[in-house]
């Protein structure tokens, strides 16, 4: 038999403040295990402004900027570590578009997730985009990991 070579690509999802206070952590876990990858990593957390401020550093000085790291802090925030081959672009497409009047049906956004009136998008989900944001964001919400 060949060898096989495994890397296990892992990505940060976080169920934002929204999706937790709406009791949807177990439907987007559920459509997380569903697609077939691995929970590594499970937590109820509180973010704090310092964490937010590492994870959100790309947007600082957009006008949602402050909006959105007032509504991260509005709630728990279910921290989550999924695992398997093209996670990081798979759950993004899980996802669903930033936007979740605009986002497709079928997707976490799209089929849960709608316009709400409110200074920033609340958008049930949080996906990192790249393998080194991955990597940045899980040594930034675990680091004990
Ligand atoms: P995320 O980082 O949360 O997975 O979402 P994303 O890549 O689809 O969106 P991104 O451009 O990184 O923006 C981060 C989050 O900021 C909020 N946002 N609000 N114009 C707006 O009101 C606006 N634009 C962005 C959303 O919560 C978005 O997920
Ligand atoms: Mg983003």
């Amino acid at each position: 038999t060949e060898p096989t070579t495994v890397t296990v690509e892992r990505t940060l999802v976080l169920v934002k403040p929204d999706g937790v206070r709406r009791g949807l952590s177990g439907e987007i876990l559920r459509r997380i295990e569903a697609k077939g990858y691995t929970l590594a990593a499970v937590e109820l957390q509180h973010a704090t402004t310092e964490v937010l401020a590492q994870h959100y550093a790309e947007h600082e000085g957009k006008p949602f900027y402050a909006p959105l790291v007032e509504f991260m802090l509005s709630g728990p925030v279910l921290a989550v570590v999924a695992e398997g081959q093209g996670v990081i672009a798979g759950f993004r497409s899980l996802a669903g578009a930033t936007d979740p009047t605009a986002a497709a049906p079928g997707t976490i956004r799209g089929d849960l997730g709608r316009d709400w009136g409110l200074k920033v998008q609340q958008n049930l989900v949080h996906g990192s985009d790249s393998t080194e944001s991955a990597e940045r964001e899980i040594g930034l919400w675990f680091p004990n990991l």
